[in-house]
């Protein structure tokens, strides 16, 4: 407004021989415009009638065009598809409908070349009961570090007060496993267990899962489902910062942007340090 231009005038703009808070590498996604999209509904290259990389890939020009900044992609693993891509089996491919490794690299590539920042989404909360851990913990010995991969009870009456967020089709967070002779938590489908945060093996495996797309060049990620992850938190969504802590320790290692405020609807973003550590090497979570 005009007046407040003509009171800027009064107090001339000092240049500060300091360095500049925003730092562009890891603040990013503050400006910018982002173009979310689910691979197999945006543009399909092969004509199979599924959306794939290929057909994002013909579609770069188009998204630049209309001065989008960066993509954000929906989940693209392989998955039963049981919710949409949410139930991931296999957190280091793509799901074969969508394409390969090797095409994602290229569409990491191409989008780089024209300014395109690439967001993906990470489910980290749970996994589908379909992955190789899920698979391994039920058969494994109970309170073995294979079998805590994942929440286990044998008192279903466990963190009763905790609500169930789909009672459209859950009648509890807890489901008998025959295999296991147990119960196992999940707080969305009783398809999706819940990984154990508790187990430091599952820090390491899901630090490798971050260490993996970060070296393969992606920018930043979308955490789902951060808030209900953690014991510590009771696994309520009500206190989402102190659930979050690990996520929060995770970023300053990667040198990512952790948004404070709505942070599970919006991406972590960044980049990565240039000497990334290890998960071995933290003990943050
Ligand atoms: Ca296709």
């Amino acid at each position: 407004m005009e007046h407040e231009v003509g009171a800027q005038e009064l107090h001339p703009v000092v240049i500060m021989d300091t360095p500049p808070l925003l730092d562009d590498d890891l603040h990013w996604y503050k400006d910018a415009i982002i173009y979310e999209l689910h691979i197999k509904a945006f543009c399909d290259g092969d004509g199979d009638g599924v959306g794939d990389f290929q057909g994002l890939l013909q579609k770069l020009d188009y998204l630049q065009d209309l001065g989008v900044t960066a993509i954000w992609l929906l989940p693209f693993y392989p998955s039963p598809l049981k919710d949409d891509g949410y139930d991931i089996a296999d957190y280091y491919n793509i799901n074969s409908s969508y394409g390969d490794i090797s095409q994602f690299k290229h569409l990491l590539k191409e989008a780089h070349r024209r300014n395109l920042k690439v967001i993906t989404e990470l489910v980290l909360n749970h996994t589908s009961d379909q992955h190789a851990w899920f698979q391994r913990a039920r058969r494994s010995p109970k309170g073995s570090d294979e079998r805590n991969f994942y929440v286990w009870t044998d008192n279903p009456d466990q963190y009763k007060d905790v609500r169930i967020i789909f009672q459209d089709f859950e009648a509890s967070n807890w489901t008998w496993d025959p295999v296991a002779e147990q119960y196992y938590w999940h707080r969305f489908f009783f398809h999706q267990p819940d990984l154990n945060y508790d187990n430091p093996k599952v820090q390491e495996e899901v630090f490798r899962i971050i260490d993996f797309w970060c070296k393969m060049g992606v920018d930043g990620f979308r955490l789902d489902a951060v808030p209900v992850s953690f014991r510590a938190g009771g696994y309520q969504w009500r206190e989402p910062a102190r659930n979050a802590r690990i996520f929060e320790e995770a970023a300053k290692s990667y040198r990512f942007e952790l948004p404070r405020e709505g942070f599970w609807r919006k991406p972590i973003c960044g980049r990565r340090t240039r000497r990334p550590i290890s998960a071995r090497g933290t003990s943050v979570i």
